[in-house]
């Protein structure tokens, strides 16, 4: 008999709504959920690879052991699995200290409640201080930029897709990643509307994406030269006297002199050939963003994972400052999700604002930002021996081997960890590295809300998908999994029961802070989320809604499948600011700083010899889904994409293989001759090189492809996020 679920989609941000015909546990046909009060209907092919993905061989059930003496690997009950974490583990820590361990955790946390409530649990549960994540390979720079100009790290403002006028969009591939830091389902559908009712979207990126085939203009940029680019702008906005603020920024505003002064240095005729556009291009640009009724800045992962991260994420947020378009309708507008915390609680309007580098790292002394170091330096602290050197590793849906720079190194790092453990549902690059692999249960035996994304959509929604089915005998959910090792590493055991005994006191924690903020008794307040047997995620996700703004119930989201819309995005000065001063910081002085110290330096630099940048496919999630034939199926997609002009000048030929050479390594890979990318600059896309020897993908192996973090470097990053550089790194091509 055919049963038909509903189920938000955790492949990417876009929070697609799922219709699942199911039979019994098998997944028959996945469909858009036409219903869904947010994605109606829309989805890509990834969602419906969840079908293949359901039923993949390769994905584990039962955890693993590997012995390292043969390099084999053997099934374990997961009884045996946790005692032998705990026998190897802990002597480990107890002979050198806490930060002998490392955790590691990757993006698909982001997509999935249990880390996102139980990873901050195991990362305290660990004292140890050598915590890394992927946002240091990816969003950092806007985290800081956001944290320093708003006071808070997740107070992203987000375009406001739906209703603005002309939109700027730099180092962005919606119509291949479906939005990134602007979660909407049907990203291609919401930008060919904005073009229907009469508005202009403008893509600056060194390729002609699909996106920028979509828009009305292409600035073909130079990769790294955004935040010269926007101060271009922003000084043009000056020198044409089109600054205007507006009434509902100006008393919330201070450093806007310092910016004039600083934009100074940056006039478009200087700037252009920097940037590889023309001077009148920027002015015209800057000259439209001023005019249009309403305007929006938006940059993503090309402006974050580059020289000027930082600097660029924070120039974003300047021109949407000059021109009045930040926390209007239609420009870039901060979300009030449901589940409150970050920038919902208390009054607002004032804060403690974000400091960094409380700590630094043992052997290059690099900060930590958000309580985490940079990923650039995982491989020098694995491998430097002394007090505090990383002995053993914990990861969490993280594949750093492939999705770090130098991967080369960082692969031989893990091999010579002491002891590792990964959660994680393949034993893929990384995760062959681990003494024990951890699985977890299926995705759709799960509930899942979107604490993250959520909190970054354009429209405030709330959805809560129910579990399909029951985990299957012998399985082990993800949070008790996370809650099992924060026991371990509390020192309560390993047996099964340590998971409720440290989940009663996360949430006994917890509730006694919302009861003090809400001035209730914490026993009537935990009494009401335990409806039924309610534990786990769901029973913090509960208290969550309930003292967030909108005063849900899960029970609520529990009768909506589809979702709850509350609304449109709000204005919401001066309530989301968290700075000291309570106002918007302008000019933080780390920025300021970059601009004069570092930016300008640049002003005179040769754009120098061929440049690499990435590039995302529809069909493919990071590293990660290249197991599925439905997704890998067609042409070869991990090509090196070269303008024709350069491919003539380095006797390229289409379809055959060119050698390409960085600072720090060397791949071979086929060459794709295109014009869909300027010249002076070739592209990888990143998630491939599945050949590793100990891995268990068969399909992804089939199809390998390169690994262009061979070619990055763990010596470049952004020193004011410590994000690592992986864009614009300078390279070499050869045929062979
Ligand atoms: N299909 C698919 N979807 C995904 C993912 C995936 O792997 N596949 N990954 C998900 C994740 S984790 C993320 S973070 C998001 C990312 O989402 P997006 O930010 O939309 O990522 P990309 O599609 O890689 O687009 C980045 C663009 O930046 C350009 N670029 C590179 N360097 C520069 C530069 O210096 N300046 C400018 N202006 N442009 C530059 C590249 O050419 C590319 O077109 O996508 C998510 N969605
Ligand atoms: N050159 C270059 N490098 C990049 C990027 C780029 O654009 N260019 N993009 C960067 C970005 S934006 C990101 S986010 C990172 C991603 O970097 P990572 O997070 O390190 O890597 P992923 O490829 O997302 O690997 C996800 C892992 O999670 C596992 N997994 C999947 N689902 C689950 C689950 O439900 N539970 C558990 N426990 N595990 C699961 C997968 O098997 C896989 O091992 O890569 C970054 N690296
Ligand atoms: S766009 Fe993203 S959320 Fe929507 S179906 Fe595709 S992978 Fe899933
Ligand atoms: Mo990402």
């Amino acid at each position: 008999m055919t049963t038909i679920a509903y189920r938000t989609c955790p492949l990417c941000e876009a929070t697609c709504g799922l219709e699942l015909h199911m039979e019994g546990r098998e997944v028959k046909l996945v469909r858009g959920d036409k219903e869904d009060v947010f994605s109606k209907g829309y989805l890509c092919p990834k969602g419906t690879a969840i079908k293949e993905l359901e039923s993949d061989p390769d994905r584990l059930k039962v955890p693993q052991i590997r012995d390292r003496s043969t390099n084999t690997w053997r099934d374990a009950t997961w009884d045996e699995a946790f005692e032998y974490i705990h026998d190897q583990l802990l002597p480990i820590l107890d002979a050198h200290g806490r930060d002998a361990l490392g955790i590691y955790m990757g993006n698909p946390c982001a997509h999935n409640l249990a880390p996102m409530i139980y990873n901050r649990v195991l990362n305290q549960a660990a004292k140890t201080t050598n915590l890394f994540s992927a946002s240091t390979v990816d969003q950092m720079p806007k985290q800081v930029s956001s944290g320093l100009m708003f006071g808070a790290g997740l107070s992203v403002p987000v375009p406001d897709v739906d209703r603005t006028d002309y939109l700027l969009m730099l180092g962005a591939n919606p119509f291949a990643s479906n939005g990134s830091l602007m979660t909407a389902p049907d990203m291609p559908g919401r930008l060919r509307a904005l073009r229907a009712r009469g508005g202009r979207f403008v893509v600056v990126d060194p390729r002609r994406s699909k996106t920028a085939e979509e828009s009305d203009e292409w600035v073909a940029i130079l990769p790294g030269t955004d935040a010269h680019f926007l101060l271009a702008i922003a000084h043009t906005l000056f020198a044409d006297n089109l600054v205007d603020v507006g009434e509902h920024l100006r008393p919330h505003l201070v450093g806007l002199d310092e910016v004039r002064e600083l934009t100074a240095h940056f006039g478009p005729e200087i700037v252009g050939p920097v940037c590889g556009v023309d001077a009148e291009v920027i002015r015209r640009i800057a000259r439209e963003l001023a005019a249009a009724p309403t305007a929006a800045v938006y940059g993503r992962i090309g402006t974050c994972t580059q020289e000027f991260g930082t600097t660029a994420s924070w120039a974003v947020d300047v021109i949407n400052v000059l021109t009045g378009n930040l926390d209007r309708v239609g420009g870039a507008m901060f979300n009030k999700p449901a589940t409150g915390g970050g920038n919902t609680a208390g009054e607002g309007g004032k804060g403690r604002g974000v400091r960094f580098g409380r700590r630094v790292s043992r052997v290059r002394g690099l900060p930590e930002f958000f309580g985490e170091y940079p990923a650039v330096v995982l491989a020098e602290e694995i491998e430097t021996p002394g007090d505090g050197q990383i002995r053993a590793m914990i990861t969490v849906a993280g594949n750093p081997v492939v999705s770090n720079p130098a991967s080369r190194r960082l692969d031989a790092a893990l091999e010579s960890l002491e002891f590792m453990v990964s959660v994680d549902i393949y034993r893929n690059e990384t995760t062959s590295h681990a003494d024990v692999i951890l699985p977890v249960e299926s995705m759709l035996a799960r509930g899942h809300y979107d604490i993250a994304l959520r909190s970054l959509a354009i429209r405030n929604v709330a959805t809560y998908s129910a579990p399909v089915f029951d985990i299957e005998p012998g399985q082990h959910r993800e949070w008790e999994t996370l809650c099992r090792l924060a026991g371990i590493l509390q020192g309560l055991g390993h047996s099964y029961d340590v998971a409720s005994v440290v989940d009663d006191f996360v949430i006994s924690g917890l509730v006694d802070k919302a009861a003090s903020r809400g001035g209730q008794e914490p026993a009537d307040l935990l009494a009401s989320l335990s409806s039924g047997d309610r534990r786990g995620p769901e029973r913090i996700l509960d208290l969550m809604l309930r003292t967030g703004p909108y005063g849900l119930t899960l029970d609520q989201l529990i009768e909506q499948p589809h979702g709850i819309d509350l609304g449109a995005l709000q204005p919401r000065l001066p309530d989301v600011l968290r700075t000291p001063s309570g106002r918007i910081e302008l000019a933080p002085e780390v920025i300021v700083e970059d601009v004069r110290d570092r930016l300008v330096g640049t002003l005179t630099r040769d754009p120098g010899g061929l440049s690499l940048v990435g590039r995302r496919d529809l069909r493919s999630n990071n590293s990660w889904m290249h197991n599925l034939h439905v997704l890998v199926k067609g042409k070869n997609r991990c090509t090196l994409h070269i303008n024709p002009l350069d491919a003539t000048r380095l006797h390229l030929v289409d379809g055959k293989r060119a050698r390409v050479t960085s600072a720090t390594g060397e791949v071979e890979i086929v060459v794709e001759v295109t014009d869909s990318i300027r010249e002076g600059v070739v592209s990888i896309p990143h998630g491939w090189g599945h050949d590793a020897p100990g891995a268990q993908m068969t399909i992804a192996g089939a199809n390998a492809g390169v690994n262009s973090n061979i070619l990055a470097s763990v010596d470049n990053y952004d020193p004011l996020s410590g994000n690592a550089i992986l864009s614009g790194i300078p390279v070499e091509v050869v045929a062979c």
